[in-house]
């Protein structure tokens, strides 16, 4: 087993060069001995070269909490995690006993999406999330608003946007990462981003639902969109 967390090309050169003088234990045994790398390596590849490093890449250790900041979306009936690069997770993935900063915003709320890092903004501005409604219900995220509330999609767009020009209450969101018990409300004309900052300290993946009513779909607006890993 000890030499399986070897570069494998190595054991097995080691392995042709050495069996019939040393034996497998010979090999087994020279886990870190010069003798056998010296002898195994070309010449122009000193054992203690970079080349002899990839026991660390093999290693199994847990990743390392981190410090991670994500940028949510809320829009009808769904929720879109980006980085800071402005490039979309379909899953933020952490690990267990990391810090998570969650920037959180409406899609609506213009004035909050402009406080966001340039990258993210332009990605978020640049989407049709009227078209990724349709889209979450081709792909089944969403269920067919007819069938399950009774109204096609469209018009359940256009309920919750009552007409586009009002501010009416069906266009807010509220994000709560269920398990958690964190929420903060996603007001359709505000002004700054909600920010959440909580550590992670257990496993397991957390869904983000909408606590604010906001419609026809708003049942089905609740995604798993945060992984903790160990
Ligand atoms: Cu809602």
């Amino acid at each position: 087993m000890r030499i399986s967390r070897r570069n494998s090309l190595t054991a097995i050169s080691m392995l042709a060069l050495f069996t019939a003088a040393c034996g497998a234990e010979g090999i087994v045994e020279e886990q870190d001995g010069t003798a056998a790398d010296e002898a195994a390596a070309p010449t122009d590849e000193p054992a203690d070269e970079p080349g002899e490093e990839p026991v660390e890449e093999i290693g199994t250790e847990p990743a390392e909490p981190e410090e991670v900041t994500a940028y949510v979306v809320a829009y009808h009936w769904g929720w879109a995690v980006f980085d800071e690069d402005g490039t979309e997770l379909e899953v933020l993935e952490v690990p267990v006993g990391s810090e998570v900063e969650l920037v959180a915003v409406n899609d609506h709320a213009s004035h909050a999406i402009e406080q966001l890092p340039t990258p993210v903004a332009e990605t978020i501005t640049s989407i049709d999330w009227h078209d990724r409604a349709h889209h979450d219900m081709e792909q089944g995220h969403i269920p067919d608003l007819e069938e399950a509330e009774g109204v096609p999609l469209g018009e359940a767009l256009s309920i919750a946007h009552d007409g586009h020009d009002h501010v009416g209450p069906a266009q807010d969101h509220a994000l709560l990462v269920a398990g958690l018990g964190i929420e903060a409300f996603l007001d359709a004309h505000g002004d700054q981003p909600a920010r959440m900052v909580f550590t992670v300290d257990e496993e397991g993946s957390y869904e983000f639902r909408c606590t604010e009513e906001c419609g026809p779909g708003h049942d089905h607006q609740r995604r798993e969109k945060l992984l903790v890993t160990g």
